[in-house]
């Protein structure tokens, strides 16, 4: 069993419906078992300020799946859920599953890239991270406790 911590991110339609679905659904994953979820957690949106806030919640997961195998199954929840109709077209994508950490790997292929490639420095990542594995060492040696003391809360908060 591999433990793998999967950020989950949502601000169209109706983001804590679609963050608590898509949390549902990676408890379904094959080969894998849920060992534990965050808060959900508002947050203002990292990039273009004309969008609305989000909702983002990090999960970590046991699982016997390769990191691919595991991507496959994040995707494949991502357009199950991850869109909402607009008219007769598919609106925009809101659901995104990033897989920030695969066991201590470090995987460079053209689809997957692990540790992410934002997490060190994203609010909503690092936070609901820290509720759930306050000890977490990355693999390249960084502490999570060292590296939240240089990122700014930037109003986020758990929501509810
Ligand atoms: N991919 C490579 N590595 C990974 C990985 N570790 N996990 C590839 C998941 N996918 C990975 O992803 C594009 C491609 O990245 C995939 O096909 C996969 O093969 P995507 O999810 O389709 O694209 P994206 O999410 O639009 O791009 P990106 O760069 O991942 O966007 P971000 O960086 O996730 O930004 N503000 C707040 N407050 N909260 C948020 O959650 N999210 C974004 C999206 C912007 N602002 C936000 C938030
Ligand atoms: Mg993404």
């Amino acid at each position: 069993m591999k433990t793998v911590y999967i950020a989950v991110g949502s601000n169209l339609g109706d983001p804590v419906a679609q963050t608590k679905l898509a949390i549902k659904s990676l408890q379904k994953l094959p080969n894998s078992q849920v060992l534990s979820a965050s808060s959900l957690y508002s947050s203002t949106p990292m990039g273009p300020q004309n969008q609305p806030d989000y909702i983002n919640a990090v999960v970590k997961i046991a699982t016997t799946l390769l990191p691919l195998e595991l991507l496959d199954q994040t995707q494949k929840i991502e357009n199950e859920q991850g869109r909402v109709r607009k008219d007769e077209r598919w609106g925009p994508r809101t659901l995104d599953l990033d897989i920030l950490l695969y066991a201590d790997e470090t995987i460079n292929l053209p689809r997957l890239i692990v540790p992410h490639y934002g997490m060190k420095v994203r609010e909503f990542v690092l936070y609901p991270l820290l509720e759930i594995e306050p000890n977490l060492i990355l693999p390249d040696g960084s502490a999570l406790t060292e590296l939240i003391k240089s990122v700014d809360r930037n109003g986020l908060q758990v929501w509810g």
